[in-house]
């Protein structure tokens, strides 16, 4: 089938939902979209999107269906009752979950008759569609290969094998490293406004620069082996290391990384809690 021709329908209208059907309408793709609570699609109908009134409806609108929800019990909640119509259907995930849940998905959608598709959306909405956002796809290579040039206007489409749960742990993995540089960078702004610096100035004229120089070493250097290599010169990298203990000390910031991390969970729970 003619690439352009194919029909997309869209389950989930968050702001990732509509930013992928945005891209694609964009695109002049066929578009059809569908959202649990009404509403949310008027802007993309303008465009020229169909607003399903049911997943059914969705569903067989589409060529293949997109599915982009909140979490892997939203997909369940969303397909279970219609898992009788989904024989033959193409059905793509795009919604975040574990390894685990993507290789459970892709087992119930195969009883169900179904072609899949797991993914992993290494962008956010406002960079969708331009360069540099990529998605991850694992699962059957000959339903990649069909939809990869089809769905192509979200973001670079990229193979990550046929275990369906590699999508998933590819962009776990690669979060874990945001998150990790994150906390890092949480960590290194919280000793600045403990010593009274200047955290703005700080963030602009040192921080960034120096993250930007370090990315590509950072990453090259990632291991899991205990050994490290001489060219590092684990004597100064140890003494370094100590001196960031130290000043985390005398600043009275504690120098733990996973802390940083739980507390950007609070942070979001009680945003979330906050409504
Ligand atoms: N936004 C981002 O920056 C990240 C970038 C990387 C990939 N993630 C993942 O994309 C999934 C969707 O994220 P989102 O940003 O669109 O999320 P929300 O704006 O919160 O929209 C959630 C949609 O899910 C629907 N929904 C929730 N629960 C159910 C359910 N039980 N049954 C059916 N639909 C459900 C919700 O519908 P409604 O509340 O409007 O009725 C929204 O359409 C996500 O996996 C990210 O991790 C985004």
């Amino acid at each position: 089938m003619n690439t352009q021709h194919e029909r997309i329908s869209i389950l989930g209208l968050g702001a990732m939902g509509h930013a992928l059907a945005s891209a694609l309408l964009e695109a002049g793709r066929e578009v059809t979209v569908w959202n649990r609570t009404p509403g949310k699609a008027g802007e993309l109908v303008a465009r020229g999107a169909r607003d399903a009134l049911s997943v059914e409806e969705a569903i067989e609108a589409g060529d293949l269906t997109v599915a982009c929800l909140l979490d892997d019990a939203s997909v369940r909640d969303t397909l279970a009752p219609v898992a009788r119509q989904l024989t033959d259907e193409t059905i793509v995930n795009l919604t975040s979950g574990s390894v685990r849940q993507a290789r459970e998905l892709a087992g119930w959608l195969k009883e169900s008759g179904a072609r899949f598709l797991a993914g992993g959306i290494m962008a956010v909405p406002p960079t969708v569609g331009t360069e540099g956002a990529f998605i991850l796809y694992s699962g059957a290579r000959d339903v990649f290969d069909r939809i990869a040039p089809v769905l192509g206007p979200i973001g670079l489409p990229h193979w990550a094998g046929e275990d369906p749960g590699f999508a998933a742990l590819y962009d776990m993995a690669a979060l874990s490293g945001m998150y990790g540089m994150g906390a890092g960078a949480d960590h290194a702004v919280a000793l600045v406004h403990a010593e009274g610096g200047n955290v703005e100035t700080f963030k602009r004229e040192v921080l960034r620069p120096w993250m930007e120089q370090m990315l590509a070493i950072t990453v090259d250097g990632a291991d899991v082996s205990e050994s490290v290599p001489d060219e590092y010169n684990p004597a100064m990298q140890a003494t370094g290391l100590e001196n960031i203990l130290s000043a985390s000390g005398e600043a009275g910031v504690p120098a733990d990384l996973a802390g940083h991390l739980r507390a950007s969970l609070w942070r979001m729970r009680r945003a979330v809690a906050a409504g």
